[in-house]
Parts: structure tokens; sequence; C-alpha cells
């Protein structure tokens, strides 16, 4: 059996914390990433046949929804209450990698959360949302959760619209229509950590990769870490220019017209309607 500490998807999660730590996006426990991993790489460095610990899911949160479709399925998970800005020195404590139980009612944790933990307090919405993005691209295996500082700031100063707001990011970045063609959708302030906004994220995630809780942070999907990330990096980026011109008069933009050409030379498929042509 090879040593977890040295698995890639061990190695990826701790950069990628750390990174969103760093970009100081993941303040105190804030922010929470879920990545599935397939049996076949999780078998290279744990037997799966040792379960450490059960965790009821109530445990993990109420549970009024239907995980079914992820029963069996494997993830490595932040854990709740614990800091982004810990992951990288102490992954045992702060991660942990669960399987869903075969009632669809508990998990299995099978490494990790050393001190007893348990996933972060948003795994339903994080459940919800893999089980939404599957059904769209079923290679998508990451779900991360963040409070990126200049989009949250945009929040308060922007109306959010899901046309006007992702109008607006588009025109920020000339590359942001290419990477989030889909644009982004939002959802109004909803309580955290409950299975009401876990449903209404996973149902915005049918539609969009990116999805705004509004004054409170954003929820990225994708296929790798690095996609995810990229994602959230894109979106903060573009927020990040708005924040630092919305005061000003606007001398130049990006045109609708300019972004068409763009989607047309990367051949991507784009909310036309998102645009003002
Ligand atoms: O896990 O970010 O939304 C801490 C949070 C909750
Ligand atoms: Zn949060």
């Amino acid at each position: 059996m090879k040593d977890i500490m040295t698995a890639p998807f061990v190695r990826e999660m701790c950069a990628t914390a750390a990174n969103m730590y760093r970009l100081g996006w993941d303040e105190r426990n804030g922010g929470n990433i879920s990545y599935m991993l397939d049996e076949k790489e999780v078998k290279e460095y744990l037997d799966i046949d040792n379960v450490i610990r059960d965790i009821p899911l109530m445990g993990v949160n109420e549970v009024d929804f239907d995980i079914t479709p992820l029963i069996g399925k494997y993830f490595i998970v932040t854990g709740t209450g614990k800091y982004f800005k810990n992951v990288e020195g102490d992954p045992e404590t702060n991660l942990g990698i669960v399987r869903i139980g075969k009632d669809g009612k508990h998990i299995e944790l099978l490494w990790g959360f050393k001190d007893g933990g348990r996933p972060t307090s948003e795994f339903p919405a994080h459940m919800m949302s893999h089980m939404a993005r599957l059904k769209v691209d079923p290679e998508n295996r990451v779900v991360i959760h963040s409070h990126p500082t200049n989009t949250l700031a945009m929040n308060f100063v922007h109306e959010l619209d899901e046309k006007k707001f992702t109008h607006t990011l588009w025109e920020m970045c000339t590359e942001c229509i290419v990477v989030f063609p889909e644009g982004v959708g939002i959802l109004p302030w909803m309580l955290c950590g409950t299975s009401e906004i876990g449903k209404a994220t996973a149902k915005k995630m049918e539609e969009f990769r990116l999805v705004v809780w509004a004054m409170h942070g954003i929820y990225g999907a994708g296929k790798t870490l690095d996609e995810t990330f990229g994602l959230i990096e894109t979106v903060e980026k573009a927020a990040q220019i708005y924040m630092l011109i919305c005061n000003r008069p606007r001398v130049n933009t990006i045109k609708d017209e300019d972004m068409v050409k763009l989607v047309e030379l990367f051949g991507v498929k784009y909310r036309k309607d998102f645009l003002d042509l």
C-alpha cells in the first residue's frame, strides 16, 4: 500500500486549500471542498474494507435529501469547523476520505478527521451539487465553496440579476465569456448549511457551474480541482476589476460584438440571451 500522504488527490487538496487561503478567500473556517475519487485510486492507498468510523448523515446535517445516486462513491472532503489555513500542515485532521454508505443514511470514514471531526457543514449542498452536475457532465468530480473577497464585495453594489451580473463579469476580462460561457447563477441570501440552500444550489447547478450565494460566497463545480479553482479565480479577477473601476467613469469597454467574436473563435456554446445584441 502506498503512503496516503503522497497521493496526488491529498497533495492537490492541500495545494488548493493553501492557494485559496493565501488569496484571502477562505478566512477562518470559510469555504469547503469535496472531490469525488475513483475506488481504484483510493485502493492504492487505503484498505477500503477498513472503516474507521460510521458518521450518520444526520450528524453531518439534517438529511431530507436523496443521496442514493452517490451510494458507494468516495469523496475527499474538508472538515466542518476546519481552517483552510491548516490543511496543508495537517491534512489528516483537516481532511477526510469518506464513502457514502449502502443505506444512503450514513457515511463511512476511511481516513482523516483524526480528531473526531466530520465533513463540512455544507455537505448536503456539496452532495446535491455533485448529483446535479453528474447528470449534466458525467466527468464532474469537484465542488468548491469559497468566500472570494471581490466577488462578495460586488454582491453589495451590483444588481443580483443573473443576466446583468454575468454580463458585467464578461465585460471585465476578455476571456471571461470563454471560461464561463454559460454565465453565473445567483441565489438570494439564504441560510447556509441547510438542505434548502443545497437544493436551490443543485437546481442552479443543472444550468451553471458557478453559483453565487448572495452576500456569502460562491460555488463552483468542475472535472478537476484545477478547473474548478480556475472558474472561481476567473470570476474573482473580473469582480476585482469591477470593484476597481465601478466608481469611475467608464471610457472604454469590451463590446458585446467583441464577445461574440471570442466565443466564435473558441467555438463555445454560450448564453446568447445574456448579451444585448
Ligand atoms: O464551512 O463557508 O458556508 C464554512 C462555510 C459555510
Ligand atoms: Zn461559506
